[in-house]
């Protein structure tokens, strides 16, 4: 997993420039597929690095509301949350009837917002089909007045805009069906028969949309169930006959899939090699929620998108058309506006391999050979772009699109670029870095920069030295219902022994106050901490912030435990640890914070 921390030995002289792990440590994930053999397909995945989900069913008619009651949280989950009667939720396909649909007008502003790849539901786990099937009558084309198949249109439409088009399907949930998987509320568990349900819905109607809709990109399985390893071979097998170069998503199952997905809103902490995808939904539902108005804000998409790419993977973003076919209007504003971004700095972005400069307090890289993309998300207050390790020959640094060069120079190792007092795009301007000769990876190193040059630097612990029992460990929780949240914290600090250490290359003296941003359940609460730099010691008692429940929201405070002076730029370590043997570990870190004092 994704969690590949190193611990290393904490030696007395810890150097700062510790590397995670040689280049060919980097964890790669899911290069081969089926049989162990790798698509060949991959490579257009792999630098498409953009794609649009679009989750559209018979819930995206409900919007959130079954009789009398709203849901939030995922709204295409609505069947199952009001554990409405299969019988009674199929009437609903019975004024279903999308006009305001047009295949053209999605595919056009697809494009236009940079996506070089669409998944569309053809079935969700309501078990309705969204497609023309011959294996049900519980379909768009016999069940609603609409009568005919928009998946037809819009898989022409996305080949006419050069766009890869690929269907999700939920191969194993189907609340309609009594041996799909899933509905308990109306069908008996132990009556099911999930073989008969592959065989006779799930296996025929994947071949019906392998043979109908031409070459597609992506089949994107979720949620799997019911089969063993081999049982799941033998249905890659049937499917790939028809389609060899079409790839399937990793939840086909038992890692069969020809790439990786992360959980649902999930970007993996640290750079990964070879095909994976990160998927989020543009507000907090999948399926329309007509009350769901918290939609990303451009800013917030070129940064995802901007993060994931340069940890070397794809974004798909969800988009959820309501029940006449439109997309919601921030949907639209928000998608196009990040598709202007892409017009301008797509080349930072498309065909690009994770960063080989680690994470910033301005940004993140992503690189291509002789080229480095810097993303500047938030702009030093002296103009001033330090960067260490850069090892290769600069010929030139300019920004993207223009051919103005920046001045730069070398101070040790530090490279150091000026900026222009404005910069053309506050939320993200890129650089170019061109060179010559060998840049070292340094994706891996554990060394984090600090500069009394931005508001603050977040330090996460996924890049900490851990010593003792100290690990990390991923919480995933959600706020409403399936809105998956993931965080990284340090885990097991129960004795002075486990502790973290955050190798520091500070780049300006000065003081800093540190901030630690924990959970920490009530009766973990009043033990004393302690974090150091050198000699000095900031000791601190813990406070409650409340228990973890996958289900809950997970509580963070960030705890300003003292301040730290910094006397002069260079290596330091940071130590963050338990003050004495606990029977509790001390709370669960996300971050350390450091703000620069003025
Ligand atoms: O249960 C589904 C959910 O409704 C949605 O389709 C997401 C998208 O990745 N997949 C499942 C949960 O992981």
């Amino acid at each position: 997993m994704f969690h590949h921390v190193k611990k290393l030995l904490l030696l007395s002289s810890l150097t700062v420039m510790s590397i995670r792990s040689s280049a060919q440590e980097m964890p790669d994930m899911w290069t081969t597929g089926a049989n162990n053999k790798a698509n060949p397909n991959l490579e257009w995945f792999k630098s498409a690095k953009f794609g649009l989900f679009i989750h559209w069913g018979l819930y995206s008619k409900l919007g959130g509301k079954w009789k009398d009651s709203s849901y939030y949280g995922s709204g295409e989950w609505i069947m199952n949350r009001a554990k409405a009667p299969a019988a009674e939720y199929a009437k609903v396909a019975q004024t279903f009837n999308p006009t305001g649909f047009n295949a053209e007008q999605w595919a056009e502003i697809a494009k236009n917002s940079g996506v070089k790849y669409l998944v569309i539901t053809a079935k969700h786990h309501e078990g309705f089909s969204m497609y023309d099937s011959k294996v049900t009558d519980f379909d768009i084309v016999d069940a609603t007045p609409y009568k005919k198949d928009p998946m037809k249109e819009l898989a022409a439409a996305c080949r006419k805009q050069n766009i890869q088009f690929g269907f999700y399907y939920s191969q194993f949930l189907d609340w309609h069906e009594p041996n799909g998987g899933g509905n308990k509320w109306d069908f008996k568990e132990a009556e099911k028969d999930y073989q008969q349900y592959y065989r006779s819905k799930s296996v025929p109607q994947l071949k019906e949309l392998l043979t109908n809709y031409g070459k597609l990109g992506i089949v994107w399985f979720d949620m799997p169930g019911g089969l063993t390893v081999d049982q799941t071979k033998i249905m890659i097998d049937s499917l790939r006959k028809l389609q060899p170069n079409c790839l399937f998503s990793s939840r086909v199952g038992h890692d069969l899939g020809d790439y990786r997905d992360f959980g649902d809103s999930e970007v993996p902490p640290t750079p990964i090699a070879g095909a994976w995808e990160s998927i989020y939904t543009h507000n907090d539902s999948w399926g329309y929620i007509q009350h769901d108005l918290n939609f990303k804000s451009p800013r917030d998409i070129i940064h995802l998108l901007s993060n994931v790419a340069s940890k070397g993977g794809n974004l798909m973003l969800n988009v959820g058309p309501d029940g006449n076919g439109r997309w919601p209007e921030y949907s639209i504003k928000y998608l196009l506006e990040t598709g202007k971004w892409l017009k301008k700095y797509g080349e930072s972005i498309y065909g690009t391999t994770y960063g080989l400069i680690p994470a910033q307090p301005w940004g993140v890289t992503t690189s291509k050979p002789g080229k480095l993309y810097l993303h500047i998300w938030q702009q030093p207050d002296n103009n001033q772009l330090k960067i260490a390790g850069i090892n290769a020959n600069i010929t030139s640094v300019r920004i993207l699109g223009t051919t103005q060069p920046l001045a730069w120079k070398k101070i040790g190792s530090e490279t150091i670029i000026q900026l222009p007092a404005t910069l053309p795009d506050a939320r993200n301007t890129v650089l170019i870095m061109e060179y010559k000769g060998q840049q070292q990876d340094l994706s891996q190193l554990h060394t984090q920069t600090v500069s009394a040059h931005y508001p603050e630097i977040t330090m996460s612990p996924v890049w900490a030295v851990f010593n003792g029992a100290a690990s990390t460990k991923s919480f995933t929780y959600s706020h409403y219902f399936g809105d998956w949240k993931h965080d990284n914290c340090a885990i097991n600090m129960t004795q002075p022994t486990d502790a973290l250490v955050f190798p520091l290359q500070v780049q300006e003296a000065g003081d800093f106050k540190v901030v630690l941003d924990y959970n920490c359940e009530a009766g973990a609460a009043t033990q004393p901490g302690l974090v150091t730099l050198g000699a000095q010691q900031l000791p601190f008692l813990t406070l409650p912030t409340g228990t973890y429940d996958s289900h809950q929201p997970m509580l963070f405070l960030q705890h300003a435990v003292g301040v730290i002076h910094i006397d002069q730029p260079g290596e330091y370590n940071l130590t963050v640890k338990p003050a004495k043997a606990n029977k509790k570990e001390l709370f669960r870190l996300r971050n350390v914070i450091l703000q620069p004092l003025q």
